[in-house]
């Protein structure tokens, strides 16, 4: 009988209530230290209906907090004049302006969650999306309140630098070794936003000189050892500060922006107001210590949290439901920025590649939610692919239903008619609309209908009438209830190609019902279709392409991710035709490869990309029962005969691509792992990871090491250690090689636990190690249920130390429906002894409720 776990934090998006209330100006003092900072909390609030005797307020906090006195209007309440509900203080206000001040105490020191004011590396930081205000003060801790901020930060002076949101107006010392600074930011703004950093760190500076000649002074701070590796994230705060004024024309309002590194962080970094703090895995990079990959990461999150500056803090939510709102919006802006900045091609299908490998089985698994979600367990856990990436692709749908002009009016619309508001996705849409009345009455289902859609097309010549059919149909079932849900606007890109390969149109067509048909007059001869190009959709296409076709796309088509596609799409038939000899297979991908070798010399940044084989996540989630082995088996098959078929070609790209750029670096990695799959030519691994300094190359060298399991692997893995182990960064990166090992073993991970290195309070490290080994898919069904429970206790350890973290590591038990008997019982039975664990906290039993109802 299936258990039913009830969770009382539930909440709905049809309770949402407006505040009856405003609060003025919020005046904090914080007076910094380790086990007791003292805040006083000081504002100004006033009934919004000026009709009502009396209003309630909550208060939000949390059992952070200790209280010292309430006082409204300089008098202090007892006891009996306000309510504790659980947490949170409720007051009643009579009618007419009130100040309230509050004095509570925090322990910066005990505050592993990482939400709220806490410690990192000895220096004081905070983050507080969504709900971490909570744990420093009581206040209406909801995205839909905007306040003006005045900060106050006292500390002792081993603490110089003492920074917040908006402007220093003064600073100074004070008694017993201690000094302060007040800054006030003129922007109105919600609790999320606010941060504050006291530490001992180093900066470097810069300035932004805005079209109208004004300059915005640039700060990145970090600790001393790491400021020079801050250099490439200044560059390109810049380049995102001016891509942004060419692009929407939105100028950067502040005078001062600072962006602070911070060991300890939950999420990648956080666009608080002027003062950005990032993760210091997102924003440190110089060549000896960051791949390639990580350079254009580091580009990607700088600009992502300078665009939230307007799609975020100017323009806010009006709550938590509408996350994806500003989330949405913001990952599009960041992905049409690295678009011009990068390869156009290489992002696209990066993007592509990232959606349908994480997102598109998190949308068919237990964990699916609409991008607009009605109900939450956990607002913690609306962090999701679902939220960001699908978000972007809906925003994408937006600019090629209505073109880019269109877009960009109705964007602008946006900005001008919610500047300074807490919006909803359905204030987005209304923009879009008024700007583009054409723009489909049912575009808001891709907001409310979880899942992914299919379109499965067909296509039918008719020589005689020299006409071409083209049939689409669009399906969509709700993930957890199977329900057919309602069809949607779905914008498929398409392009006839001649059999030779002649590009002969290319157009897009909205289907917006069920089925519709596309007729194509006077067409001589029987064209090749190709659909879906630039992944006009978030959907999966249902196509039934000819080996041939195939191959004439991946040699003429000119869309870059169709391109990518048509070669993923043979890789497909190939691993799924099982009436096909293995030599087969190997030889039609080899005939698929060969041009590839002359296209390098052309575009070797987007080769790279078309000869790498996606993660085996992507094909497993495409089997109805995974079954890794077989994939694996043919993955390495296939691997092989193209190294050893075009043994020569590989070992003249990789003497041909030595030079120091990226994208030479690039194909030259991808021709060392399909040569070294044979056992002669994996000498040069070492060779490649001995003499290089670039980590991109020293990295790659690495990995297919542990991969190959070649003898050198451990002589590698121990100095790789002796070389970096003062680079957190690159820690985590010698446990991630090692988790993702396919012959992982439980004795291995008792030791990489026993490693001096190993902490479950670094959420980096966390993910480096647990994370690492809940994606390594070989090795979970290998090794099975108990290396199930080996992450299951380590999760429910985590959980008590930072359950934010914890929540989002049990990904490998959300693939549970899809293992295999009697796989799938033991981890069930993993699940529920998780979800009765004493103690649990609310983010993890969310997830985990989901997983198994
Ligand atoms: N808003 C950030 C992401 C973020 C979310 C939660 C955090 O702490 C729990 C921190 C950052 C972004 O999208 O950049
Ligand atoms: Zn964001």
């Amino acid at each position: 009988m299936p258990f039913t776990y009830t969770n009382d934090h539930q909440i709905y998006r049809l309770d949402y209530t407006a505040p009856n209330f405003t609060v003025e100006q919020l005046a904090l003092e914080i007076d910094l230290d380790p086990v007791s900072t003292k805040v006083t909390t000081r504002f100004v609030i006033d009934a919004i209906d000026q009709n009502i005797d009396e209003y309630e307020v909550r208060l939000h906090g949390s059992n952070e907090l200790l209280l010292a006195t309430i006082a409204i209007d300089g008098q202090q309440l007892d006891s009996s004049e306000f309510i504790f509900d659980e947490n949170d203080l409720l007051i009643i206000f009579t009618q007419g302006q009130h100040t309230v001040e509050i004095i509570n105490t925090i322990n910066p020191s005990t505050n592993t969650e990482l939400s709220g004011i806490y410690i990192s590396n000895g220096m004081f930081c905070s983050d507080c999306e969504p709900q971490g205000f909570r744990n420093i003060t009581y206040f209406p801790d909801r995205p839909d309140v905007m306040t003006r901020y005045r900060v106050t930060l006292r500390a002792d002076q081993a603490y110089p630098v003492l920074l917040s949101n908006g402007n220093l107006i003064e600073e100074g010392l004070l008694e017993n070794n201690r000094h302060y600074a007040i800054w006030e930011d003129p922007f109105p703004k919600p609790t999320y936003l606010f941060a504050i950093v006291a530490g001992n760190l180093a900066y470097i500076e810069d300035q932004h000189i805005r079209p109208n000649g004004s300059p915005v002074q640039l700060r990145v701070y970090a600790d001393q050892k790491d400021i020079d590796r801050c250099d490439f994230a200044m560059k390109s705060l810049k380049k995102a500060m001016k891509w942004d004024e060419e692009r929407f024309g939105l100028i950067c309002d502040l005078d001062f922006y600072n962006i602070v590194a911070v060991d300890d962080f939950n999420g990648g970094a956080m666009e608080n107001k002027g003062l950005n703090l990032f993760n210091t895995s997102c924003i440190l990079a110089s060549p000896e210590t960051a791949n390639d990959d990580d350079f254009t990461f580091v580009e990607a999150v700088v600009g992502h949290e300078y665009f939230h500056n307007w799609t975020g803090n100017r323009i806010t939510l009006r709550d938590w439901f509408n996350l994806s709102l500003k989330e949405s919006l913001t990952v599009f802006r960041e992905q049409e920025f690295i678009g011009t900045e990068e390869h156009p091609g290489v992002r696209r299908v990066q993007d592509v590649n990232y959606l349908r490998t994480h997102q598109f089985p998190d949308d068919q698994g237990p964990l699916s939610h609409a991008v607009r979600p009605d109900t939450l367990g956990s607002i913690e856990n609306i962090y999701t692919t679902t939220t960001y990436e699908k978000g972007a692709e809906i925003i994408r749908l937006y600019q090629t239903i209505l073109g880019k002009e269109g877009f960009d009016r109705g964007f602008a619309r946006y900005i001008k008619e919610f500047d300074g508001q807490a919006v909803t996705v359905d204030d987005f849409y209304q923009a879009m609309k008024a700007e583009n009345p054409r723009l489909f009455d049912n575009f808001m289902l891709w907001y409310s209908q979880r899942g992914t859609p299919i379109v499965k097309a067909s296509t039918e010549y008719h020589p005689d009438k020299k006409e071409l059919r083209l049939s689409l149909k669009q399906y969509l079932f709700d993930p957890v209830t199977k329900e057919s849900k309602q069809p949607m606007p779905i914008p498929v890109s398409y392009a006839l190609f001649s059999q030779d390969g002649e590009l002969l149109l290319e157009e897009t067509f909205t289907l917006t019902t069920h089925q519709q048909c596309l007729v194509f007059h006077n067409i001589d001869a029987e064209p090749i279709i190709s659909l879906l190009r630039g992944f006009s959709a978030p959907v999966m296409l249902d196509y039934d392409y000819s080996f041939r076709e195939l191959q004439t796309l991946i040699a003429y088509e000119t869309d870059y991710f169709s391109k990518w596609e048509a070669l993923q799409n043979l890789i497909l038939k190939v691993i799924f035709a099982r009436d096909m000899t293995l030599d087969q297979m190997s030889e039609i991908i080899g005939n698929a490869v060969e041009p590839l070798f002359d296209y390098a010399y052309e575009d070797p940044a987007f080769c790279a990309q078309l000869l790498t084989i996606p993660d085996e996540g992507y094909y497993l989630g495409l089997m109805e029962v995974e079954d890794i082995f077989y994939l694996r088996n043919i993955r390495q098959t296939i691997v092989r005969y193209v190294a050893s078929r075009f043994q020569d070609r590989w070992l003249k790209l990789y003497q041909d691509f030595q030079k120091d750029d990226a994208e030479s670096r690039a194909i030259k990695n991808i021709a060392l792992k399909f040569i070294t799959s044979l056992e002669e030519y994996q000498y040069l691994l070492p060779e490649q990871y001995y003499q290089s300094s670039n980590m991109t190359d020293i990295g790659s060298a690495l990995k297919c090491a542990v991969w190959q399991d070649i003898p050198e692997k451990q002589a590698m893995l121990d100095d790789f250690y002796e070389r970096y182990q003062h680079y957190s960064t690159l820690i985590d990166r010698w446990f991630s090689v090692q988790e993702s090992d396919p012959n992982l073993t439980l004795d291995m991970l008792d030791k990489i636990v026993e490693h001096p290195a190993f902490t479950r309070n670094n959420p980096n490290r966390v993910r480096a190690i647990v994370g690492a080994v809940g994606k390594n898919r070989y090795a979970l069904a290998k090794v099975g249920s108990p290396l199930y429970q080996w992450i299951a206790n380590e999760i429910l350890e985590i959980d008590r130390i930072n359950s934010i973290t914890a929540a989002k590591l049990v990904t490998p038990f959300t693939k549970v429906a899809r293992l295999q008997e009697p796989l799938q019982s033991e981890v069930i039975e993993i699940i529920h002894t998780m979800l009765k664990a004493p103690n649990i906290s609310n983010n993890l039993f969310d997830q985990l409720k989901r997983i198994v109802q």
